[in-house]
């Protein structure tokens, strides 16, 4: 369902094969998880395998298309080098490369995280433990930024679904709230009142159920580096790129709407709901256009970030505009 066969990437368009697969160190990371994958239905066998990644590479272009089927042809990974060293992430700083110099001495381990609000089971968990249960699945996501650059990008990941039915949500539960770490000796940006710390982002619960939606705890194979998010961050692949809380130390379940850290800095700017849309133009430019890294031409941004045909449903009836 989530994979779609046939391919927008094809071999000759990888590159960074070496840095690929480091699975001993990543596996030797998070423990026991990951192997179950080899028996999942998204391919992510091969890659984990490692003995066939672009084949898995080839087959996960994840919900490539959209109702339309205007998927470019084009889509291909954006460089390992480019995921990795063009960033955001306040917390080390606002330009671009600042995230890669800054958390560099970062330190994830050990992590503790925690399960709290409206649920039947509340806890703390080292990581771990949080990720034990779940099987890494390769998802090839284009991740859309608001600010109208993308990049495709190779997570490594699990549902937010299956935490979310572990945590057993009471049915007063209709949102889930993602908070990262507060940390201003570890975190420069903190500091500073850029924005009002801790950064938080907030689904709605049926969104954050939708199967696209991950929590990643890698990307090319390999950990999250600490500028994409380590050690846990999620990514909904609909929406703008500051949808996916980095660093998360807090998942709370809420009745009422959680107040979100770009919502609440810029609230005619950036929506509660941010999903990608090329027909409603941020205030102060339009997002028609998005310039893929590592390319010179703009392209069409497609609705929904081209997977509208897995999460259109989500919001029929809804006026986009208003709730952009
Ligand atoms: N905690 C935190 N999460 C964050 C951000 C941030 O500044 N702080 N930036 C967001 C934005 S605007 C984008 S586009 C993505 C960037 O993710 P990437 O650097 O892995 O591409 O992270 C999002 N998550
Ligand atoms: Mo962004």
């Amino acid at each position: 369902m989530l994979i779609r066969k046939g391919s927008d990437v094809r071999a000759s368009e990888i590159t960074d094969e070496k840095d690929y697969m480091d699975r001993r160190r990543f596996l030797g990371r998070v423990g026991g998880i990951g192997l179950a994958a080899l028996a999942g239905p998204t391919l992510l066998g091969a890659s984990l395998a490692g003995c066939d990644a672009s084949a898995a590479r080839a087959d996960s272009m994840s919900g490539a298309g959209s109702e339309a089927g205007d998927a470019p042809p084009d889509d291909k990974l954006t460089p390992y080098e480019d995921v990795t060293t063009y960033n955001n992430f306040y917390e080390f700083g606002t330009d671009k490369s600042d995230p890669a110099a800054n958390a560099k001495s970062f330190r994830t381990e050990p992590w503790t995280l925690e399960v709290a609000g409206l649920v039947a089971k509340p806890a703390k968990y080292h990581l771990e433990d949080f990720i034990r249960p779940y099987a890494l699945e390769e998802r090839i996501y284009r991740h859309r930024c608001v600010e109208g650059w993308s990049m495709v990008i190779p997570w490594l990941g699990f549902p937010m679904a299956s935490v979310i039915k572990a945590a057993e949500p009471l049915s007063s539960a209709k949102y889930i709230q993602l908070t990262t770490l507060l940390d201003p000796k570890q975190m420069p940006g903190q500091r500073r009142r850029i924005l009002d710390w801790p950064y938080t982002e907030a689904l709605r619960l049926d969104e954050a159920m939708n199967p696209l939606a991950i929590f990643a705890v890698g990307l090319y194979g390999k950990m999250l580096p600490n500028q994409n998010g380590a050690p846990l961050r999620h990514v909904i692949p609909w929406k703008y790129g500051f949808k996916g809380a980095k660093s998360i130390v807090k998942i709370t379940f809420t009745e009422r709407q959680p107040a979100t850290t770009w919502n609440v800095a810029a609230p005619n700017e950036y929506g509660f709901y941010a999903n990608v849309n090329p027909e409603v133009d941020h205030p102060r430019w339009s997002q028609a256009k998005e310039r893929r890294i590592g390319e010179f031409r703009r392209r069409p941004t497609l609705m929904f970030n081209g997977y509208g045909d897995q999460v259109a449903s989500l919001y029929s009836g809804m006026d986009l505009r208003k709730n952009y």
